[in-house]
């Protein structure tokens, strides 16, 4: 084979990074284990009951449920699945602000929920009155999303469960990608004091896991044993995951990314992305261009199409929000030099 992995030091657009080099070792120890089945593998089924202890930690859930998913479209998917069937619906629906992830309208889809999908504010967060004003009687969840894929915005996540609260319907809250950024950010709420039933936590983005580690997190048991299946060839009677076998690699790298790095390593990851993110924002407004303030370490901004084919012939690895501003997402490998390298790109491609 010839072929060679991604080389990050062009990659801007991407919301995985390179693994911790421990996650690396541990993940290539357990590639063949099997937490699917814990009867059979128990180093690992035990390992992976600790990654969910320490995402409780980082969330601040005491004794939470959950397992590690393939990634954040299984974890949102089974959110939405334990809703459908928890609720005393017939024709359930969910709610959530046009800004949550695509994994949403695929949960939608298969599962065959409505997806009532409601407008955003000026500054991209979900509108609570549109939130309010789309909640029936068959609400079965009400999702917000902390850390939206396309502009790094967190929704008033207390509110939206309040209003979730009132319809008697579970409150999700996406944090795929924000969750490892949440504890040290100037938010006033995490599942001890917001009425969160259940989350998406991603230890393969912000995390500095190896792919596939997701996380899903609920309060309450109830959840997974609406999940749950028999399995009763199986010396464990139940799976509560919507994937059958699952990879070892990725609930090992995941418990040593996280005995790695949390909190400290996790704290410098934050400030470093939120650093690096508010400084490319006031270069970029020096040279003319509009870039929206970021509230996690994510950059959007407008940069007209032909200067990013330009940047994207480079190598420069960009992308576009579906309202066409460019992203930046300042992951951990997003460094200093690489943000001074893209702008000298971006500079000899102004000047023509
Ligand atoms: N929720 C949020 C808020 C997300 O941003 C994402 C993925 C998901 C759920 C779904 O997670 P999985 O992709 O793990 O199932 N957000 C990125 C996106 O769709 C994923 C991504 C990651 C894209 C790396 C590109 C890439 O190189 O843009």
């Amino acid at each position: 084979m010839d072929a060679a992995p991604q080389d990050f030091t062009r990659v801007l657009s991407s919301m995985c990074t390179v693994p911790h080099p421990d996650a690396r070792d541990a993940a290539a120890t357990f590639l063949a284990d099997n937490p699917g089945d814990p009867a059979t593998y128990p180093a690992v089924s035990e390992l992976e009951d600790e990654v969910v202890g320490m995402l409780g930690e980082i969330t601040n859930l005491d004794d939470p449920q959950g397992y590690v998913a393939s990634g954040g479209t299984e974890a949102n998917m089974q959110a939405v699945r334990a809703a459908r069937d928890l609720a005393d619906t017939d024709s359930p629906n969910v709610v959530a602000p046009e800004s949550a992830h695509f994994s949403f309208p695929k949960a939608a889809d298969v599962l065959g929920v409505e997806l009532r999908l409601v407008p955003v504010d000026d500054d991209r967060r979900a509108n609570l009155d549109a939130v309010q004003a789309a909640v029936d009687s068959d609400t079965a969840m009400v999702v917000g999303v902390a850390g939206t894929t396309e502009f790094g915005r967190v929704d008033p996540i207390p509110a939206l469960g309040d209003v979730a609260a009132d319809a008697d319907a579970l409150f999700h809250v996406d944090a795929a990608w924000g969750g490892f950024c949440l504890p040290f950010a100037e938010y006033d709420w995490d599942f001890a004091d917001a009425p969160v039933d259940t989350m998406t936590i991603d230890p393969h983005k912000m995390g500095r896991a190896p792919i596939p580690a997701g996380g899903f997190l609920a309060r309450d048991a109830s959840v997974l044993d609406a999940l749950a299946v028999d399995t009763p060839y199986l010396e464990t009677t139940g799976q509560a995951t919507l994937t059958g076998t699952r990879s070892g690699a990725g609930v090992a790298g995941a418990h040593a990314a996280i005995s790695a790095l949390w909190p400290q390593g996790y704290r410098e990851n934050y400030e470093r992305g939120m650093e690096n993110a508010r400084w490319l924002v006031s270069e970029l407004r020096s040279r003319d261009y509009d870039a929206i303030d970021p509230t996690l370490p994510l950059v959007a901004f407008d940069l007209p199409p032909g200067e990013f084919d330009a940047l994207r012939e480079r190598d420069w690895r960009i992308s576009r929000t579906a309202s066409g501003e460019t992203r930046v997402v300042c992951m951990p490998h997003v460094t200093r030099e690489m943000l001074t390298d893209f702008l000298a790109a971006l500079d000899d491609v102004r000047a023509g």
